[in-house]
This record gives C-alpha cells, sequence and structure tokens, in this order.
C-alpha cells in the first residue's frame, strides 16, 4: 500500500492560538501562550540531549560554548521565567522550584496576567529516561494598576483563565485549554514547530486505567484502600480497569486523558495531604480535565473550588472520569466524622 504524504490540513499552535481567541484578547494573552509554547520547544530541546548534555558537560560542567551545565528542572525553570519576565503580559510569576513568588523586574514593564508553573514535573524520572512535563496555569491578575502580589497568585483554580501542560514523551505535546475545549499539539522536530493532532479531546466514557501508587497501601487510611480495591473489582458494581503507574504527573494524566479511568494521590499517614501541589499541578489539571468532560476531587471538594492558602499547599487529588472520581468521595465520606 503506498503510504500518502500529501499534506493535508495543516494548523500550527500558532495559528490556532490565534483564530481561537475572541478578538479582543489578541494581545497579551495570545502572546503569552506563544511564550510557552516556545519555552516548550526550548525544554524539548534540552531534554531529547539529557545523557548527552551530561556527557558534554562532564570537564568541569562547563560545555562547548563555554556556558555552565544546569541541571534539566533548573533550565527548564529558567527558561519560564525569563522568556516571560520582560514581555510586559506578566504581573507576576510563580515556579514549584522556588519559595516565594518570582516578581517582575522593576526595569520591565508588567502585564495583567499571572503565571504559575512546574518547570519540569516528575523529576525522579528524569535520570532514568522516562517521560517528564512542565505543567502551567495563567490567572488574570486581581489589580491591573498594582505590580503582583501574593494574592494574585493564590487564587481558586475556578478563576484561571488557561492551564496546560507540555509532555516529554516518545514525542512532545503540548495540550491546553483556554476554557473552551482542549486541544493537543504534537511537536515536529525537524521544522520546529507544534502542530494540531488532536481537537477537542474528551475523556472517554468507559474508562481503561486506574493509577496509584501502590506502594504506599499500607500508609492508606482504611476508606482510601477499600476504594482502590473497588477500582481493582472487589465489588460486583466495580469496573474493569487495569493499571498503569508512571509517576509522572503529566503522563499520567495525558494517558487518563486519552484512554479513560482515574489517577488517585491520595493522602497518607505519612504525608496528610498527599504530594500533589494544589496550585502548579491539581488545579490547572483540573481545570483541564473537567474541559475534556471529568472531575477532579480532593476527597470532599471540587479541586478548583479550594481557595489556596499558600504557595506550596499541597492536596490530596483523584481525578478522571466523574463517576469514577465521585466513587471516591463517596468512600471517603463514609470516614468523615
Ligand atoms: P515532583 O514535583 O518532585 O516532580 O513530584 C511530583 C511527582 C508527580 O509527577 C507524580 O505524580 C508524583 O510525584 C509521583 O510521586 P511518587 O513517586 O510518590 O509516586
Ligand atoms: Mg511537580
Amino acid at each position: 500500500m503506498e503510504l500518502d504524504i500529501r499534506p493535508k490540513t495543516i494548523v500550527t499552535i500558532e495559528r490556532f492560538i490565534l483564530e481561537n481567541q475572541p478578538k479582543e484578547a489578541r494581545g497579551e494573552f495570545t502572546y503569552l501562550l506563544y511564550d510557552i509554547a516556545l519555552a516548550a520547544k526550548m525544554i524539548a530541546h534540552k531534554t531529547n540531549r539529557a545523557g548527552l548534555l551530561d556527557i558534554l558537560g562532564r570537564a568541569g560542567q562547563v560545555n562547548v560554548q563555554g556556558e555552565e551545565q544546569q541541571k534539566l528542572d533548573v533550565y527548564a525553570d529558567e527558561t519560564l521565567f525569563h522568556l516571560c519576565d520582560h514581555t510586559g503580559r506578566v504581573c507576576i510569576m510563580a515556579s514549584e522550584e522556588h519559595e516565594e513568588p518570582l516578581y517582575i523586574p522593576e526595569r520591565y514593564s508588567k502585564g495583567g496576567y499571572v503565571l504559575v508553573y512546574d518547570p519540569l514535573d516528575g523529576s525522579s524520572n528524569i535520570d532514568v529516561n522516562v517521560s517528564i512535563g512542565t505543567i502551567f496555569s495563567i490567572f488574570r491578575c486581581l489589580d491591573w494598576e498594582k505590580r503582583g502580589r501574593l494574592e494574585d497568585i493564590l487564587q481558586p483554580g475556578r478563576k484561571l483563565v488557561a492551564a496546560g501542560y507540555i509532555l516529554y514523551g516518545a514525542s512532545t505535546m503540548m495540550v491546553y485549554t483556554t476554557g473552551a475545549g482542549v486541544h493537543g499539539f504534537t511537536l515536529d522536530p525537524e521544522i520546529g514547530e507544534f502542530l494540531l493532532t488532536h481537537e477537542f479531546m474528551t475523556i472517554p466514557d468507559k474508562p481503561k486505567y486506574y493509577s496509584v501508587n501502590h506502594g504506599y497501601f499500607n500508609r492508606w487510611s482504611p476508606a482510601v484502600q477499600r476504594y482502590v480495591h473497588w477500582l481493582q473489582g472487589s465489588e460486583e458494581d466495580s469496573p474493569v480497569l487495569s493499571e498503569r503507574y508512571i509517576g509522572s504527573l503529566v503522563a499520567d494524566i495525558h494517558r487518563t486523558l486519552l484512554r479513560g479511568g482515574v489517577f488517585a494521590y491520595p493522602a497518607d499517614s505519612k504525608m496528610p495531604n498527599g504530594k500533589i501541589r494544589l496550585l502548579y499541578e491539581a488545579a490547572p489539571m483540573a481545570f483541564l480535565i473537567e474541559q475534556a468532560g471529568g472531575y477532579a476531587s480532593d476527597g470532599c471538594q471540587n479541586i478548583l473550588d479550594i481557595e489556596p492558602t499558600s504557595l506550596h499547599q499541597r492536596v490530596p487529588f483523584y481525578i478522571g472520569n466523574r463517576e469514577l472520581v465521585a466513587r471516591a468521595e463517596a468512600y471517603l465520606r463514609e470516614e468523615q466524622p
């Protein structure tokens, strides 16, 4: 059979972003999304050369250009910051890598948006060549007259205007939502462009996988243990699911979005609020999955309704098909005093 290589309709991420923003938003916000897409390409480029960079950098950790070698997560963090600090589109940023908010230097003008990011999530997977990702979210700043303040960042997920992730896997994908559906783009490394490959992504009705770190089973409460048993088929009304767990949130959620299922990172006796961070991980993913027809909860309430009280706050996290997440809430409710 001959391969049909004639181009079909080809849409770059730039064109898609531009054409899908309301006219009044075609400015700062559109260009901020472009900046993130550019950061994604730069991080993908380095990620693909991860093992090689180490070899090149071994002599005193200086590369052939005479620059100091940096760990990938530092590189990703600095790339995002320096692509966005001087553009006049952002009033403040927050990164999972930094304890404090990232203020826009006084010498630059500020913009109307807040950028929150986890530059390289799943860092324990970097050195073993397993998929990792970047997670980003954008809020409007609360007071357009003022420079960014902490309260601009501490907004509930319900207030997000955009969120998404970049998955550095077998190929690099950028998946995002601005509240009008979820769209996925795959990086063509030959031409350096993200091309639209998944328009209007929705989570399948029939779920396929559950995803949880079983290594913590003995640390979970009885209700969480019963829920996981239910996922495994212990009850008559249990779903029929296989298990997959990568340990990279972006990859685990991407699979959940494409195949259906649930990802859970429950509270446990060592981590009373679990591990997943509300602002950098849970809220953006909740916004995106809700846009795709799914649901995310901390076991009691919708993740999007939680008012953050601190930058690095953690939450128990259940996300995926609505009925599977709602069942987690039902099991956990039984346990409440
Ligand atoms: P990180 O921000 O330090 O990379 O940790 C977050 C990651 C998530 O990507 C993933 O879901 C989780 O940690 C895996 O944790 P565990 O190894 O405890 O299962
Ligand atoms: Mg993280």
